[in-house]
């Protein structure tokens, strides 16, 4: 294909006109649905150029009308192309009314407005909008919307768009219409419509200053009784943004809609918020806890985002960590509130590491405030989320809780009713605090994951330890030379008891806590400490205190001695990861004989203390138990050597097993005081015992006995919620015998009604590691139940088998990867979001060992040089193949 043109933040420019008002009207019909709109435009004065036309984003439509003052425009006063609308000689200020019609029911990209379900529906971010009318579809210029939209009064009594409903009525006897209108100005990209035959639950939400909020989640039939989870998590996040940021709803209704075919989580629209059904339908019986989890942090994500993202806006697709880093790191720390925040610290940072550590070590690496864009969807990515919500993390780590309030007080104060930048973010943060984040700032413009190494020396005479540290950042695409930058490393020091020490630097009079915040500016700074009465053993990067990777040289004894005593319990779990990965890795590497039993009992040992520990937390438990995985250890392998990804099947196999075998009776143990005492319940503690009842049950599983067999089976068919179900099921799909067979069919019997439910049994076959698994992956792609077109399906089917089951889709036959390559080619003409996501499945080939390499760089190939490829496809394709 013809290199698709490339967008750079130093071309931004302000906008040639702004959009006063902007009036909708959809007419909703099966197989033509007409948009008329009638903006009132305004020229950009600040602008000295005063001839510039107005050029107006449009795509796949077909434009019926174009009026300037309500007089039609002759053809030979505008232009269009595949792109735009541009119209030569406007007047200052002007209303425009344009015409187009659309196809939503054949509309697959699920973006813009289309009909999936029976479901009209809406999905404007980023730069849909523009296939429903023709728009400056820029998020920098903000209108006033009012929308009416007509439709059948039968097949979708149910007519939403944002704001408050205005009027409505009858225009004949089958067809009935909505008028909404919403107060605030907001880019398009925020735009909503829902048509559909829903119903819904409804509750009240009081603000802090009094106003009554009426709350609705908007469902299809069967699932009203899936909503009662959602609702409470709503409230509770309405009530946590008013406690710890001040932050109240402003609208008198706010309303969730749930649909099926959806390409992400969930969108923030002002007023109409449209999920993703997984990330809002819940009851015990269809749901596990992690999805519970889920739901109330991914409600809580888009409701923040009505202050950071929609009160105040994006000058330009460049700056979406503004919003994204911001409201994910509210979201981590209400999930953190709401449940214990060690673990969900373990466990964020568990998916940075798997997620996003590559990524910013491959071919897609970008700065979390990117430079340019092929397509802005492909810009949806673990750093511009999760390492800017990192980033976010350490300003307040280093302004502290209540700088860091100050700061977003001032920045709402600034800028509320404004589209605005990460710059503008930053300055709020330091003018707020008279801080200096200068050098700060170059996380949000360097790619790549800063290493960080220490090196450190007691001094027995003068009682003094000295840590160095030295930090370096490997080279991204386009961008070799890399700047010190401003790290902040939380560190401890323990004493050979296990206790944290006071900390007192040199020159400092006194000790001051036992955590400190080291701030490292410089390529290579020491601290010292003094009045350290024996050599310690030092926790370093306490909490996680920013996304770097540590190179700390620990002995493993003393990984396992930090595993015992950290304090800070997620500097305990990391420890416990190292010590257990580092000895998988030496196996792999052929260091360490597999059957040394020096070896084996060094690992089990602490895995049994940890195990049967009545101290510690069921949840940290069980996460300090999850050893690596196999995609892990081979990011972690990946450093310094190819990947080979069946080798560290057999390891990472072994080493449970052999955990399971040693273990048996702890295990079983652990299993049975474990077990649902009284009334099934979803609080943390509850959670807490499920997880580690079935950790349990799958290294039991690992065994493969008949017995064994027999409690999987017995738990799955006693199970009253979905936890204990899917991790029994989870636990037979892995064994090759008759109960297998008959669960996983028991299980379509039962929830053959229920497609999320039914997603979950798709993803279980996919996972499993019964060898050959990928025949019957192909086989599920024909089940009627399958969709190639909703998302969803693709994700449980395609993307876990990759995903959950690294060592069969590497398979050194290649077939794994054809597979992959086929889904890719019929997704890219079906929904290129998609089809490029799954394509950067082949981001990191060239870090496999050479034969896979040259199959993958293969299949990289065969797809870049398919006809009629996406750009979002292309853009992923080629760059991995530089
Ligand atoms: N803004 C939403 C997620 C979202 C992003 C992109 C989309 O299409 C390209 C759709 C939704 C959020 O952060 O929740
Ligand atoms: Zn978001």
């Amino acid at each position: 294909m013809e290199k698709p043109e490339v967008k750079y933040l130093k071309d931004y420019r302000p906008p040639a006109y702004w959009i006063d008002n902007t009036e909708l009207n959809f007419d909703l019909q099966e197989t033509n649905t007409l948009v008329k709109s009638v903006l009132n435009i305004r020229r950009n004065n600040d602008l000295s150029d005063k001839t510039i036309p107005l050029v107006l984003d449009g795509k796949n439509l077909e434009l019926l009308f174009v009026k300037i003052d309500k007089k039609h425009l002759d053809s030979d006063k505008y232009q269009i192309n595949s792109e735009n609308l541009t119209i030569y000689d406007v007047p200052e200020s002007f209303s425009l009314e344009v015409t187009t019609k659309i196809q939503p029911q054949n509309n697959t990209s699920l973006e813009g407005l289309y009909k999936a379900g029976g479901i009209f529906c809406t999905q404007c971010e980023a730069e849909g909008f523009r296939k429903i009318t023709y728009f400056p579809d820029r998020p920098d210029v903000m209108s006033k919307y009012s929308c009416t939209i007509t439709a059948d009064r039968e097949k979708y009594p149910i007519l939403l768009s944002n704001g408050n409903l205005i009027n409505s009525g009858m225009t004949d006897q089958n067809r009935h219409w909505a008028q909404w209108e919403d107060p605030f100005k907001k880019p398009s990209y925020l735009f909503a419509l829902v048509a559909g035959d829903l119903v819904y639950i409804e509750d009240f939400y009081k603000t802090k200053s009094g106003r009554s909020v009426t709350l609705r989640i908007y469902v299809e039939h069967m699932n009203i009784d899936k909503c009662g989870h959602a609702m409470q998590s709503l409230k509770k996040a309405m009530k946590w943004d008013e406690d710890v940021f001040g932050l109240e709803y402003d609208l008198d209704i706010y309303m969730i809609v749930a649909v099926n075919d959806f390409n992400m989580g969930a969108m923030e629209n002002k007023g109409l918020n449209i999920f993703n059904s997984k990330y809002v339908l819940a009851k015990p019986e269809t749901a596990t806890d992690i999805d519970f989890w889920n739901i109330e942090r991914v409600i809580a994500h888009e409701y923040f985002h009505n202050w950071t993202g929609n009160r105040v806006t994006l000058k330009n697709w460049f700056q979406l960590s503004l919003k994204e880093g911001l409201t994910v790191f509210r979201d981590q720390e209400f999930s953190s509130d709401m449940t214990s925040r060690p673990v969900k610290r373990i466990s964020d940072v568990r998916s940075l590491r798997s997620f996003q550590f590559p990524e910013d070590a491959g071919p897609m690496a970008h700065p979390v405030r990117p430079e340019s864009y092929i397509e802005m969807d492909n810009f949806y990515t673990m750093t511009v989320y999760e390492k800017g919500a990192e980033i976010i993390r350490m300003i307040h780590r280093i302004l502290g809780k209540q700088g860091f309030r100050k700061g977003m007080n001032l920045y709402f104060k600034r800028h509320d009713g404004q589209a605005v930048t990460t710059e503008d973010f930053v300055k709020a943060m330091e003018d707020a605090n008279q801080a200096d984040l200068r050098q700060f700032r170059l996380w949000y413009s360097q790619a790549g994951t800063p290493e960080i190494s220490v090196k450190r020396a007691y001094n027995h005479k003068n009682k003094t330890y000295s840590m160095t540290f030295t930090q370096k950042c490997p080279p991204s695409p386009g961008m070799s030379e890399k700047k010190a930058m401003h790290i902040p490393v939380a560190v401890g020091l323990l004493d050979k008891a296990g206790n944290d020490m006071p900390l007192q630097l040199a020159g400092q009079d006194k000790p001051e806590g036992t955590t400190i915040l080291l701030n490292l500016y410089k390529t290579t700074q020491t601290f010292e400490f003094v009045n350290v009465y024996e050599p310690p053993v030092p926790s370093i990067l306490r909490g996680f205190s920013a996304p770097v990777k540590l190179r700390a040289e620990y002995t493993s004894r003393e990984q396992a001695f930090l595993l015992a005593n950290d304090s800070d319990e997620f500097h305990r779990w990391d420890s416990g990861q190292r010590f257990f990965a580092g000895t998988m890795i030496n196996m792999v590497q052929g260091k360490i004989k597999n059957h040394d039993p020096d070896v084996l009992g060094a690992i089990i040992e602490p895995f049994r203390k940890t195990l049967l520990s009545t101290e510690l937390d069921k949840a940290f438990i069980s996460h300090v138990l999850t050893l690596p995985s196999e995609s892990e250890l081979g990011i972690l392998i990946s450093e310094t050597a190819p990947i080979d990804p069946e080798l560290i099947h057999q390891v990472r196999r072994f080493i449970t097993h052999a955990i399971a075998k040693a273990l048996k009776n702890d295990f079983e143990r652990i299993y049975q005081d474990n077990q649902e005492k009284g009334l099934y319940n979803i609080d943390a503690e509850s959670i807490a015992r499920r997880s580690l009842k079935n950790l349990a049950l799958s290294y039991l599983g690992m065994l493969e006995t008949p017995e064994i067999i027999k409690i999987a089976c017995n738990q799955f068919n006693k199970a009253e919620n979905m936890t204990d179900e899917i991790a029994a099921l989870g636990v037979l799909s892995h064994i090759q015998c008759s109960e297998r067979e008959k669960a996983i069919d028991d299980f379509y019997q039962k929830w053959k009604s229920d497609t999320l439910v039914l997603d979950k049994w798709f993803a279980i076959q996919a996972g499993s590691q019964i060898p050959g698994i990928i025949d019957k992956i192909k086989e599920l792609l024909n089940h009627p139940d399958f969709s190639i077109k909703n998302p969803n399906k693709v994700r449980a089917l395609v993307s876990s088998f990759c995903g959950m089951n690294p060592w069969q889709f590497h398979h050194i036959s290649g077939n794994g990867y054809k597979f992959m390559t086929d889904r890719i080619l019929e997704l890219n003409a079906i929904n290129p979001q998609i089809a490029a996501r799954m394509a950067g499945i082949f981001n990191h080939w060239k870090k496999y060992e050479p034969s896979r390499q040259k199959l993958m760089k293969a299949e990289l190939e065969k797809i870049i040089n398919t006809p009629d490829i996406s750009r979002h496809v292309y853009e992923i394709v080629s760059k991995a193949l530089v």
